[in-house]
């Protein structure tokens, strides 16, 4: 039987969906900041992990193969992983969540849902808060995988234009799709622009003053990515500016986000506490099956990460 360690901080829900999952493995869990079974780790082949604690891969000189319990893959892709380790990820069914999320946001402004709750609130009748046409509005999508793609469709589905984003466009039967760099050009016209890129050396601080000076004041952006997408300080500059109408952001680059953030109390900002995509077995587990059924019978794993890359 092939061993699979999970050091995870929330082993004791993934240890019995990955048994279940796989029941040819024999499969072991502790909680990182626990001692784990040094005998036992030396002989595992295979890891199911968020975060790389010190002396880990030390400890398991015969791994193989990492897999991630979440889609972004920045915190391990620092870490001096053997190449001939491979590393794989799962973004299960976060495009559901994100699309939810982001929908969810943008409606709350379009029905103008916290003027209707403040009438309310009052017994007041607002017959003026007419809902905004979205029809036709262009909604810019930064990272156009699996995930982003579900937020497009979403998107498309209330009537808004969707551009996509990469690093390296292909002909798309579906969407516009543009390369990354390109997107300040699009930013004076659109109505959301939605990060869910990966975090790498070419998209850290990708959202900065540069491109924010070309957005304009009806802009929002949500930012389902990674916090440290975006300058956060030449953002609030930007929204002082009128450079973007609102910003969304469930990612910060210090998480939790910390108390004396200026984003806490600012009038433009919504802050969401890194919820938009839930990394649960059951969303997690139908992505990594074919890899686990392949690691338990010995066979080559798939969709490993182009360290090159990044993701
Ligand atoms: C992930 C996350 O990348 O939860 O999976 O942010």
């Amino acid at each position: 039987m092939r061993k699979l360690a999970v050091i995870h901080y929330r082993f004791k829900e993934w240890l019995p969906a990955l048994r279940e999952a796989e029941p040819r493995l024999d499969i072991r869990g502790w909680h990182p900041r626990e001692a784990a079974d040094d005998a036992w780790l030396a002989d595992a082949e295979g890891l199911f992990t968020w975060t790389l604690t010190p002396g880990l891969l030390e400890r398991m000189p015969r791994l193989a193969w990492i897999q991630n319990s979440g889609a972004g893959l920045d915190h391990l892709m620092g870490q001096p992983i053997p190449a001939a380790i491979a590393i794989t990820r799962a973004d299960g069914q976060f495009g559901f969540w994100m699309a939810r999320y982001t929908v969810g946001h943008l409606l709350t402004e379009a029905q103008q849902i916290g003027a209707c709750s403040a009438a309310q609130a009052e017994r007041r009748w607002a017959s003026r808060l007419v809902p905004e046409e979205l029809t036709g509005r262009l909604a810019l999508v930064h990272g156009f995988g699996r995930i982003g793609r579900q937020i497009g469709r979403a998107l498309r589905e209330l009537g808004l234009e969707v551009h996509g984003f990469v690093r390296t466009p292909r002909a798309d039967p579906d969407f516009p799709v543009h390369a990354g760099r390109d997107l300040g050009a699009w930013l004076g016209r659109a109505r959301i622009l939605v990060l869910c890129a990966p975090l790498t050396e070419a998209t850290r601080g990708m959202v900065d003053a540069g491109l924010l000076a070309q957005g304009n004041p009806g802009l929002t952006l949500v930012n389902v990515g990674r916090g440290e997408l975006v300058r956060v300080p030449d953002l609030l500059a930007a929204l002082d500016l009128g450079q973007l109408g609102r910003a969304v952001l469930d990612v910060f680059p210090q998480e939790p986000l910390e108390a004396a953030s200026p984003l806490w109390d600012h009038p433009k900002v919504v802050v969401t506490p890194h919820h938009a995509g839930p990394s649960t077995p059951r969303m997690i587990i139908p992505d990594i099956l074919e890899n686990l059924r392949r690691f338990a019978e010995g066979q080559t794993i798939l969709n490993a990460v182009d360290r090159g890359v990044g993701y």
